[in-house]
């Protein structure tokens, strides 16, 4: 039999390096009755299409980013928020990690017709634009490019930014021709869609984290039989554990390669710096309670303190 699993990143991303490791995983201990075919980004279409077709089973898993599903499930706009997570990094891991976590999100996607799996950190989130945006007024008007859902919009609104919505595939040209000044993105996809091209610098502000989620099609996965469930299960929860180091490797020799070629100049926020943001932020998180009410507060609530 074939699993067939959707990428939203190109080849080399942290989501293909993820898919590659359960590909082989699944393969080798179904002694390859089971064929995993990966789906990079742009072979089946935009992340919104890509949850689509894992709801009416085209596909049977796939990546799904809080930033692209909110608008359908309005929980996960948590993920999109900026200075919500610990600053203790391992606190943060075992939180993303934990079934507890799992299991509150898991309602949700439900009713979205889609079976939540596991979240996927990869890495913190980049800001780019031709200028260092250092502090909220450098957003004042800024054309930038956020995921698709509306909470993705809201967190850059906060800083007085003009929020632009576009998939994935559509930010390099949009960029090229200045139809939008910035965009944001974790610093290996930033360096594989060449968006250093079309872009002076690159401000490092830690104020939040990419995070995905792995969902597969609720009829497929019932259809599986006992073993079949249990070697996806164990590999999701070894690959999960692997993409974190993945991805802070990945992130790191980017970063190093784009300094090394000079193709952008980098910034990093001071905390002082960080703090302006953080209170500009507040307004993305009542927008996020809106949408959601107690069974947002209820999750906002599950995030460890510091
Ligand atoms: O910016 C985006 O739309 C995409 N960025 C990454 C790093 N992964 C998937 C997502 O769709």
């Amino acid at each position: 039999v074939t699993w067939r699993f959707a990428l939203e990143e190109i080849e080399g991303s942290v989501q293909h390096a993820y898919a590659q490791a359960l590909k082989e995983k699944i393969e080798t201990v179904s002694d390859g009755d089971i064929v995993v075919e990966v789906f990079p980004y742009g072979s089946l279409g935009t992340s919104t299409q890509l949850t689509e077709l894992t709801r009416n089973g085209s596909v049977n898993l796939a990546f799904a980013s809080p930033g692209h599903l909110a608008d359908s499930v309005p929980e996960t706009g948590l993920f999109n928020l900026h200075f919500m997570l610990p600053a203790e990094p391992e606190v943060t891991r075992e939180w993303l990690y934990s079934p507890d976590l799992l299991a509150a999100f898991r309602p949700a996607y439900k009713s979205a017709g889609l079976q939540l799996m596991g979240f996927v950190q990869e890495g913190w989130m980049a800001w780019t634009a031709n200028k260092p945006l250092t502090t909220p007024a450098d957003f004042e008007g800024l054309k930038i490019r956020t995921m698709t859902s509306d909470i993705a919009a809201s967190t850059l609104r906060a800083y007085g930014a003009d929020p632009v919505q576009t998939p994935y595939s559509q930010v390099y040209s949009d960029l090229q021709l200045h139809r939008i000044d910035g965009q944001s993105n974790p610093v290996f996809a930033i360096e594989e869609m060449d968006f250093h091209e079309v872009q002076s610098h690159l401000t490092l502000p830690r104020a939040s984290r990419f995070i995905s989620s792995l969902v597969a099609n609720p009829d497929w996965l019932g259809g599986l039989d006992e073993q079949q469930q249990q070697w996806l299960k164990s590999a999701i929860a070894d690959v999960s554990g692997q993409a974190w180091d993945i991805a802070a490797e990945l992130n790191q020799q980017r970063l190093e390669i784009m300094v090394e070629r000079g193709d952008i100049q980098v910034v990093r926020l001071s905390d002082a710096q960080r703090e302006a943001f953080r209170g500009a932020s507040q307004p993305a998180r009542d927008d996020y309670l809106e949408a959601t009410g107690k069974r947002g507060q209820k999750l906002l609530d599950l995030i460890p303190g510091e």
